[in-house]
């Protein structure tokens, strides 16, 4: 197969993202957690952190207790990689997370290759940059501005919580947020706005938010999207229009994606580009 041709590599991904034996059936949501979670560590101010580099290939950042459960995603992909061994692990990892996406319904995101692997073990972020669920509006607004995101772009990008679920032994809560959550759509805006949420103690002792039949859950920070108001007219917005929630979403996820991701001359991405610019 030709270096560089991304095609073949997105089909490769389409192949191993129905996972019979592994939750849902579906890879896909893991994968779209992957991609944000390798991207979601910048800092705009230092231009430190980022998908470039794929550093989570390093201890330090697998360990992060936010990364729990990441394993698995890598893991899926080791015979896409093994099929291209020409691809950057950060390329590969944030070319996941858009096919799932698109994969299970949701928006096209626009993705650029050019990610390097050849950084070295001190440009990997320190561990906590990522957000913590049992938190309110301020974290969410602390980790998400430290990013350059704003308030619409935040919550646009929350809708992701519709795919997947949680996992006790990975993050200490369980339950998926929606019904069908290996279907992209604008659901779990709509019941955050109109289900009763119950706060519950679960299984392992960690308090999240459930509905009356205990099927579905919400995160705290969920929560904290409908009690703030400037959060919550965003949460109306992309419950009442889909379109407007994928649009928005799309071009979240694909700024994201290019965080601390400076290419130079020949498309090529550096570290070292992000940090002369400080
Ligand atoms: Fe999330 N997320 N997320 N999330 N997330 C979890 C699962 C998934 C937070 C916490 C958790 C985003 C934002 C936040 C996905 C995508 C995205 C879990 C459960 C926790 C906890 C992990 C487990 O037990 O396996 C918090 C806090 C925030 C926040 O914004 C404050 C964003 C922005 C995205 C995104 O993709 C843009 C996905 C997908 C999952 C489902 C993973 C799975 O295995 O299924």
């Amino acid at each position: 197969m030709a270096a560089g041709d991304y095609m073949a590599v997105r089909d490769a991904i389409k192949k191993i993202i129905p996972q019979s034996s592994y939750d849902d059936g579906s890879a896909g949501p893991v994968l779209v957690r992957l991609a944000w979670h390798a991207s979601g560590t910048y800092d705009k101010k230092s231009g430190t952190g980022g998908s470039n580099g794929a550093t989570m290939r390093y201890k330090l950042e697998a360990s992060d207790e936010a990364n729990n459960g990441l394993e698995y995603a890598r893991k899926f992909l080791d015979p896409v990689r093994q099929q291209f061994p020409w691809i950057s692990y950060a390329d590969l990892w944030t070319l996941a997370g858009v096919v799932a996406i698109e994969y299970m319904g949701g928006p096209k995101v626009d993705w650029k290759p050019g990610r390097v692997d050849d950084v070295d073990e001190q440009y990997v972020p320190p561990n906590g940059r990522l957000p913590d669920a049992t938190q309110g509006e301020d974290h969410i607004r602390s980790v998400f501005y430290r990013m350059g995101f704003n308030d619409q772009e935040i919550v646009a990008l929350s809708g992701a919580h519709n795919l997947g679920r949680c996992h006790a032994d990975r993050s200490g809560f369980e339950g998926p947020w929606v019904p069908m959550p290996t279907r992209f759509s604008n659901t779990y805006f709509k019941l955050l706005l109109r289900s009763e949420w119950h706060k519950r103690t679960n299984s392992v002792g960690v308090e999240q938010y459930n509905d009356e039949d205990n099927e579905l859950m919400m995160l705290p920070t969920d929560m904290a999207l409908v009690k703030d108001p400037k959060f919550r007219t965003w949460v109306e917005k992309y419950a009442e229009d889909k379109d407007l929630f994928y649009r928005d979403f799309a071009a979240g996820f694909g700024k994201l994606l290019e965080l601390g991701v400076i290419r130079g001359p020949e498309g090529k991405a550096l570290r070292q580009y992000a940090r002369a610019k400080l």
